[in-house]
């Protein structure tokens, strides 16, 4: 690999990626419709992830946990704001409602992403893996975003 990476090269290859995995999952009733995490700030082993998911089936579907071989333990969170003070309460299950959606962003629902592997998220991308409280894995690649 090159040191010297164009934007534009990385932009477009982002772009194909998208166009062509288009995340597939196992589940046609589940859709990722976005996915991306925050490339490290230099000294940070911290990112965060967002993915918006919907869910097109008539179940509710309880998205449980999450992994990536990038990481040694990402968790659910949500921003919340009591006192004019921020913080974050972990969330252990997330209900995707039947015929709805979930959007994380920044300031609401995201993914912390601990324990970074530094080198994955100086890559393109990371793996990772959504698990549901009926069993069902959806594995995907989230594109890494610089946000500075
Ligand atoms: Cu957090």
């Amino acid at each position: 690999m090159s040191p010297i990476k164009p934007k534009i090269i990385t932009a477009l290859l982002l772009l194909v990626g998208l166009f062509f995995c288009g995340y597939s999952s196992a589940d046609p009733l589940l859709n990722i419709e976005s996915a991306y995490v925050t490339a490290l700030i230099p000294g940070q082993e911290v990112s965060a992830g967002y993915i918006s998911i919907s869910n097109s089936g008539d179940q509710d579907q309880v998205l449980q946990s999450f992994n990536s071989s990038a990481a040694q333990m990402v968790q659910l969170h949500e921003v919340a704001i009591s006192s004019g003070i921020m913080s974050m309460d972990k969330v252990d299950e997330l209900v995707l409602p039947a015929g709805g959606s979930i959007n994380m962003q920044p300031g609401g629902l995201h993914l912390m992403i601990m324990g970074v592997d530094k080198e994955a998220f100086a890559g393109d991308s990371v793996d990772m893996q959504i698990s549901f409280a009926n069993g069902e894995v959806i594995d995907i690649n989230m594109p890494v975003r610089k946000s500075y």
